[in-house]
């Protein structure tokens, strides 16, 4: 029998029959091996199950990916297969409470471009930031907000941006249409409303949410593990649990250019054929950096992943 996994907890993994049926199943001996050191078994995952008389059900194979959401945390920890078999990932701040941080964003986004993964963005908690269109607009005396700055930034690179907010409604319809369709994967920081948002496109979903923490407004990783779950009107998506910081696994430096497609419309007019964009003269990104037609910021994020490297594999035995 073939299914799809939807969620695992401790060894316990709950399994959507292609059938409809739902059952939970445990690794057979030889991928709990390797699951140990592989994330050999993640929500997404094509499986096929075997029950036994007794009634319990295991996972006798995994089907190879089609993609794969891989994610590690700084300080060199191992990478870890966050969800299989994605076709969108769908990254996630809150214009405020927490902050949007770009350098995490454009690091999300680099993870959904790598594996063509067709990355969006929304911007949660619209509410908390709105000016009533009577009130004297502040925004207009001051700086520009963070999160206007960066709404602007990234409509302008050609993502799709949706502002919504899960309280009030906005923006929800949009978002909705988005998930609705194939499998998408909601990654972002703990705290910006990921499981909230999930629980008003379905009422009734009852995923579990938190409050922020008072002292730092930040998230308290309310959601424990990453479950899929399919939605009335017809999308799978994965809720999974936030973390205040990424690398990016496995993507090398020629792959990384790739991955900044605000660098795209410039790299014709480097003269060195595989310029890293750096340190090499006559580099046209470089040149549209100079102009302001290529975000510093975004251009310091590059550098940041390049500068950082590759490193390990997902999977790959610890330490090696
Ligand atoms: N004002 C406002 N608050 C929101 C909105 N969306 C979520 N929140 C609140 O933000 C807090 C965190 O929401 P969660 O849904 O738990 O956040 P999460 O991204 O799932 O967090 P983790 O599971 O820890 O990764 C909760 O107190 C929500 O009520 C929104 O659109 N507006
Ligand atoms: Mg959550
Ligand atoms: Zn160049």
């Amino acid at each position: 029998m073939k299914g799809t996994v939807f969620g695992t907890q401790g060894g316990v993994y709950s399994i959507h029959l292609d059938s409809g049926e739902v059952m939970d199943a445990s690794l057979r001996g030889r991928l709990k091996q390797e699951a140990r050191t592989g994330d050999r078994v993640v929500i997404g995952d094509r499986v096929e199950i075997a029950t036994r008389r007794d009634g319990t059900a295991t996972i006798e194979a995994v089907d190879s990916r089609r993609s794969q959401i891989v994610r590690k945390g700084l300080g060199g920890r191992r990478p870890k297969v966050v969800a299989a078999n994605v076709d969108r990932l769908v990254v996630v701040a809150s214009a405020t409470r927490p902050e949007p941080r770009q350098t995490l964003l454009d690091r999300l986004l680099v993870i959904g471009e790598a594996d063509d993964l067709d990355p969006v963005l929304v911007m949660n908690k619209i509410d908390l930031v709105e000016t009533p269109p009577s009130a004297p607009c502040p925004e207009q005396e001051g700086e520009e907000a963070v999160h206007s700055r960066l709404i602007r930034l990234y409509r302008g690179i050609g993502y799709s941006v949706y502002e919504t907010s899960a309280l009030t409604g906005d923006g929800m319809p949009e978002l909705e249409s988005v998930l609705c369709s194939g499998t998408s994967a909601l990654i972002g920081p703990s705290g910006v409303g990921k499981s909230t948002l999930l629980n008003a496109v379905q009422p009734g979903l009852g995923l579990k949410t938190g409050e922020l923490s008072h002292k730092k407004g930040r998230g308290r990783h309310t959601t424990v593990s990453a479950r899929m779950i399919p939605l009335d009107c017809g999308g799978l998506v994965a809720d999974t649990p936030g973390f205040s910081d990424v690398g990016v696994w496995g993507v090398d430096q020629r792959e990384l250019e790739g991955c900044f497609p605000d660098f795209h419309p410039f790299r014709g007019e480097c003269q060195f054929r595989g310029c890293t964009h750096l340190h090499e003269p006559n580099c046209g990104v470089q040149a549209a950096l100079n102009r302001s037609e290529v975000d510093g910021a975004r251009f310091e994020s590059y550098r940041g992943m390049v500068q950082e490297g590759p490193g390990p594999s997902p999977g790959s035995p610890q330490g090696s």
